[in-house]
C-alpha cells in the first residue's frame, strides 16, 4: 500500500548517503557503456595460469590511471543469477529470495531504472545481448525499465557457427553491435551483455588460447579459457571505440554479474587460489566480482571500500552529476563518506571489512579465521550489522513484490508507458 511505500521512503532518508565532491559530475554528459562480463570473478584479475595472464587487457584497464577499481565488490544475486544482477545494477533494488524478480515483476511493476532516468535527461538507451529477447523476460522488462532499443539475436546475423551456449559469440557480438551503436544519438547509454564466459564454459578450438586448468574438476578447468576469450574480445572492442573517437567520450563500466565457479567445487577452488583448503569465510571473498569505471576525467585506483551491485547505480550517477536523492535506491555511493560497508547476500548473510557472518557463524574477515568467544560490545556489533541486512533486503522486497513505486514518482520522473515501447525487428 502507499504507506508501506512511506515506510520504505522514512527508512531511505535515514540511510542515503552524500555525493562525493570530488568525483561529482566528472563523467557529465559522456556517452555510458555498461559491459556486463559473464560469470567474471574478481580472482581473474591479474591472475596467472600456467605462467600467464589469463586476462592482460583487463588486468592493463584495471590498473589504467583513468579507471576507478574496486577490489572489495561482491555480487549480491540469488536465483535470478544474470537477472538478479541486471536488476540490481540498474534499480539499485535487490532480486528477490527465490525466483527471478525481472520474470516474475518486470512486465507489470512501475520501475524507476537507470535507462528510464537517463533517457529523460536526453540519452539515447539501449541494451545488447545475443540470445533471444525472452530470456529471463528481458523484452519485458526492459521496456518497463525504460530502454529505447534493445538488440537480440534476432538483430544479429545468425550462422551456425556464430554461437556457443546461450548465444552469439562475444567477438562476433561486440563486432556485430557497432552498425547499432554508430546510429545511436549521442549520448548514449548502451549496456553490452556478453555470454560466452559461462558455464560449462566450453569453447571451439580455434579461440582456445591458454591452457586449461588442472584441477580435474572438468567444469572448472576451462574457465580460464573462456575468460581469456572474454579478455581478447573486450580488447577488440576497446580497439573499435578507441578508432570511433568513443573511448574519450564515454565512460566504460564493466562488472562481473555473479560467480563462475560455484561453492560446490571446493576442492577445484582451493587449487586455483593455491590453497591446501577453503572455509565458509574464503568462499564469501571468493564472490567478489569487478567493478571498473573508466574516463578521461576520472582520477582512478583501486578502491578498498566494500560494497556490492547494489551500489553500483548510486556510485554511477555521483560520476555522471545526477543526485541520488529522490530515487528509491537500496545502495549507497560507494565514494561517498556515508557509504555502509556491510554487504548483504541475498540469503542474509553479509560481509564488511571486519566480519564475515555465514550462516550462524562469524569470522574475521582480514584472516578467515572463525570468532570464537564475541565480546558484548562484538555481539552488539553483529546485532546492528544482522539488522542493516535484514531490514535492507526485506524493504527491497516489499517494494517488488507490493510493486509500490506506483506509489511513488521522483520529482521531475515521468512514469514509463510500456506501450510506448517495441523492439521488434524490422524485416524490410
Ligand atoms: C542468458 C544469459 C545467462 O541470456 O544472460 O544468464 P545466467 O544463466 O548467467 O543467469
Ligand atoms: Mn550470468
Amino acid at each position: 500500500s502507499s504507506s508501506d511505500m512511506k515506510s520504505v521512503l522514512a527508512y531511505l532518508k535515514k540511510n542515503q548517503a552524500d555525493e562525493n565532491i570530488k568525483y561529482f559530475g566528472k563523467a557529465k554528459g559522456k556517452n555510458v557503456f555498461v559491459i556486463h562480463l559473464e560469470s567474471f570473478q574478481q580472482f581473474m584479475i591479474d591472475y596467472k595460469s600456467d605462467g600467464k595472464e589469463v586476462t592482460p587487457t583487463l588486468n592493463k584497464f584495471y590498473h589504467d590511471k583513468h579507471t576507478l577499481s574496486f577490489d572489495n565488490f561482491y555480487h549480491q544475486v540469488a536465483q535470478g543469477k544474470t537477472s538478479d544482477a541486471e536488476m540490481m545494477m540498474e534499480n539499485s533494488l535487490f532480486g528477490l529470495p527465490t525466483g527471478s524478480a525481472m520474470t516474475q515483476y518486470g512486465t507489470s511493476n512501475t520501475f524507476q531504472a537507470a535507462p528510464a532516468i537517463l533517457a529523460q535527461k536526453g540519452y539515447t538507451t539501449a541494451a545488447f545481448h545475443g540470445d533471444v529477447a525472452s530470456f529471463w523476460n528481458r523484452d519485458n522488462a526492459y521496456k518497463s525499465w525504460g530502454y529505447n532499443y534493445f538488440f537480440y539475436s534476432a538483430y544479429y546475423k545468425e550462422k551456425a557457427n556464430y554461437t556457443i551456449g546461450y548465444g552469439l559469440k562475444d567477438k562476433i557480438f561486440f563486432k556485430d553491435s557497432v552498425k547499432y551503436i554508430e546510429q545511436l544519438p549521442q549520448p548514449f547509454y548502451a549496456k553490452l551483455i556478453t555470454l560466452t564466459n559461462h558455464y560449462p564454459y566450453t569453447l571451439d578450438k580455434e579461440n582456445q588460447t591458454i591452457a586449461k586448468t588442472k584441477t580435474g574438476d572438468s567444469t572448472v578447468d576451462g574457465y580460464v579459457q573462456t575468460a581469456r576469450y572474454l579478455d581478447q574480445s573486450f580488447a577488440e572492442f576497446v580497439s573499435y571505440l578507441k578508432k570511433a573517437g568513443l573511448y574519450k567520450n564515454s565512460m566504460l563500466v564493466l562488472y562481473g554479474d555473479h560467480y563462475g565457479i560455484s561453492n560446490n567445487h571446493r576442492s577445484a577452488i582451493a587449487q586455483l587460489l593455491g590453497k591446501k583448503s577453503v572455509n565458509n569465510a574464503d568462499l564469501a571473498q571468493f564472490q567478489k566480482v569487478p567493478f571498473m569505471i573508466h574516463a578521461d576525467g576520472i582520477e582512478g585506483g583501486v578502491n578498498h571500500t566494500y560494497g556490492g551491485e547494489i551500489d553500483a547505480l548510486p556510485t554511477i550517477f555521483d560520476l555522471l552529476g545526477i543526485k541520488n536523492k529522490g530515487y528509491v535506491q537500496f545502495g549507497t555511493d560507494l565514494l561517498s563518506k556515508d557509504h555502509n560497508q556491510t554487504v548483504a547476500f541475498r540469503n542474509g548473510d553479509f560481509v564488511s571489512p571486519q566480519y564475515t557472518k555465514v550462516g550462524s557463524t562469524v569470522y574475521d574477515t582480514k584472516t578467515s579465521q572463525k570468532l570464537e568467544n564475541m565480546t558484548a560490545k562484538q555481539k552488539e556489533t553483529i546485532k546492528q550489522m544482522q539488522n542493516h541486512v535484514t531490514t535492507q533486503l526485506s524493504l527491497s522486497d516489499r517494494v517488488i513484490q507490493g510493486d509500490l513505486l506506483r506509489f511513488y514518482t521522483p520529482k521531475g520522473f515521468k512514469k514509463v508507458n510500456v506501450a510506448d515501447y517495441s523492439y521488434k525487428v524490422n524485416k524490410t
